[in-house]
């Protein structure tokens, strides 16, 4: 491991994926609270955007009025995530901080992959590109029908991404679950379908040990 690795490695960096209306940003405030009454500093973030530059392209990623084929998708994710990384994520871990990021990697492989149909070699050779090869520590991948988010946010606007199908969502969320059925130590599937109380008591339970083994 490099000099450069290693102090990275200091704090602990948490993702939070899932389809929209799964519950990922509700539950952002509750992680944070319970790592800060724990005596940790805490960096709250979010793809796309958490950058300068990413949060000036999320405002074009997400614009329903634009059209986006899968290419122009995945080059302004990766401009953004090479700055949120160097600029943010990076320095944060040097510190020594937690940092909570609501969608990271996983949700490119899940919606520019499986949405979109990229094919994930070219996704993971543009990531090595960018100079994004740093795993997450932890993530929670908050696991619901597409039925079930669709109808949480019906109230709200759709965004460029939300105006897709079902049929679309049911294939992001089928590359999820194969992430996790690839990496169960680091995706921890959340059943998100359950009340929001039930999810947040749920979260903390699977984070209280993981904390602890990480900075012991
Ligand atoms: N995208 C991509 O294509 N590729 C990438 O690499 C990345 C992203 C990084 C970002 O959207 C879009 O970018 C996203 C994927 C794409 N598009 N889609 N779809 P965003 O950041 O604007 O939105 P989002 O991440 O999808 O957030 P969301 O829709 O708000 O979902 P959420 O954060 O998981 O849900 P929430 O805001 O916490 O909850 C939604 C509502 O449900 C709210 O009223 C809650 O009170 C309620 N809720 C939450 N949990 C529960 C439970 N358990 N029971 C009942 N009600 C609940």
């Amino acid at each position: 491991m490099t000099v450069q690795e290693s102090t990275i490695r200091r704090g602990m960096f948490i993702t939070l994926e899932g389809i929209e209306g799964a519950g990922k940003s509700s539950a952002i405030p509750i992680l944070a609270a319970f790592c800060e009454a724990q005596g940790y500093a805490v960096e709250r973030t979010r793809e796309p955007g958490g950058g300068p530059l990413g949060e000036a392209l999320r405002g074009i990623f997400l614009n329903p009025e634009l059209t986006l084929d899968a290419e122009a998708e995945l080059l302004l994710l990766y401009a953004g995530r090479r700055d949120h990384w160097l600029n943010r994520i990076q320095p944060a871990l040097a510190e020594g901080k937690i940092v909570l990021c609501d969608r990271y990697e996983d949700s490119t492989y899940a919606y520019q992959s499986g949405g979109r149909g990229f094919p994930q070699g070219r996704i993971a050779e543009l990531a090595r590109w960018a100079g994004i090869t740093q795993a997450p520590d932890l993530t929670f991948w908050f696991d619901v029908s597409p039925e079930l988010g669709a109808a949480r946010i019906r109230a709200r606007k759709a965004d460029r991404l939300e105006q897709e199908q079902m049929a679309f969502f049911t294939r992001v969320r089928s590359v999820f679950a194969q992430r996790q059925a690839a990496e169960p130590g680091r995706i921890l599937r959340i059943d998100a379908a359950a009340s929001i109380d039930q999810v947040h008591a749920t979260l903390l339970a699977d984070l209280a040990p993981r904390l602890k083994q990480h900075f012991s």
